[in-house]
């Protein structure tokens, strides 16, 4: 049994691995949990990020309005499945008027550190960078210096310091659909200067593990256990019909985590369900958030479908590691 490090959840309502299931993944029975209209101007919700806060749930999510603008809301629930997302976007303060200048925001991964909430999405400066905020409680927001210059996507944070530095995982990207995309990581002191990269890993080439040929990226805030670290990410394959998206997970090593120690080969779930292979943008499936049970090794996964709606996954700790180690490239 790997342990995860972290806090228990007893009252996500989890459902056990249903009888037959070949894969490592299965879906919440009543998917997709949040619908496209759920918020009173939006076209689709979609890859959005949630944690636990108080005696419930609380999360940003992307909502992409019916003039297409991308921005980021507050949602809160008291189960996990059930959500009610404002109305209005987050209003991001902070010291630097030219960085709160909204051009677009989506794709928000939450990472609490500490005490504060960090919040990190793709953040259009000028071409598409990682913006970077906190709350201690979701009703005022600092913005801070964007991490890095254009262009660049899915930052994602490890919730606590390595060796004394805060740690972003980040795929430099291009201004358009990126047709290339690897995986680093890079370090800060202070969440402000960012330094000391490092490569992780990178798209696959070769049918050894064609999902993942075109592009990866980091999905949700990855799950510390006392095998390494836990990473669930993207990959992306070029086809005949446009990009398709799907999932798998790797293992990372705890004080370094560029080593990668394993990495499935085989992806952990694809979009094959209706609602994941129809929608603005079909064939996705983009995870960017988990909540994790530290007593039984239970992980809930939130992706979103087909750039549309926001599916809820489950899998275990044991189930995603026997399968990497069976499967590693
Ligand atoms: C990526 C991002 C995601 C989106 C995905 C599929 O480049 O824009 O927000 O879900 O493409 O369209």
């Amino acid at each position: 049994m790997t342990k995860i490090i972290g806090t228990s959840l007893p009252n996500m309502p989890w459902q056990d691995k249903p009888a037959g299931e070949k894969m490592p993944v299965w879906r919440y029975d009543a998917n997709p949990i949040i619908g496209r209209y759920e918020q009173k101007r939006s076209n689709s919700i979609f890859n959005s990020a949630v944690v636990p806060f108080e005696d419930g749930y609380i999360g940003v999510f992307r909502c992409d309005s019916r003039s297409i603008s991308m921005d980021i809301f507050v949602g809160r629930s008291k189960d996990g499945i059930n959500w009610t997302i404002e109305d209005e976007p987050v209003k991001f303060e902070g010291a630097d008027p030219e960085i709160l200048k909204r051009e677009y925001r989506y794709d928000p991964r939450v990472c609490k550190i500490d005490d504060r909430y960090y919040v990190t999405w793709c953040n259009g400066y000028h071409g598409p960078t990682i913006g970077v905020a906190y709350t201690y409680d979701f009703k005022k927001f600092i913005q801070l210096e964007n991490a890095f210059i254009p262009f660049n996507r899915n930052g994602v944070l490890f919730p606590r310091k390595i060796n004394g530095y805060y740690m972003m995982m980040s795929r430099p990207s291009d201004t358009g659909h990126t047709p290339f995309g690897d995986i680093f990581v890079s370090q800060s002191k202070d969440m402000e200067f960012w330094g000391h990269h490092r490569y992780m890993m990178g798209a696959y080439k070769g049918d050894a593990s064609a999902w993942q040929s075109t592009k990866i990226g980091a999905g949700p805030v990855p799950i510390e256990t006392d095998e390494g670290w836990l990473l669930i990410y993207h990959g992306v394959l070029t086809t005949c019909n446009g990009y398709v998206y799907r999932m798998g997970c790797a293992l990372l090593d705890i004080d370094e985590p560029w080593k990668v120690k394993y990495r499935s080969k085989d992806y952990i779930m694809a979009p094959i369900m209706p609602y994941e292979c129809m929608g603005d943008v079909p064939n996705v499936v983009f995870p960017c958030a988990t909540l994790a049970d530290a007593d039984t090794g239970r992980i809930a996964i939130y992706y979103g479908c087909a750039d549309s709606v926001t599916g809820l996954a489950f899998t275990t700790v044991d189930e995603l590691i026997s399968y990497m180690k069976e499967n590693s490239l």
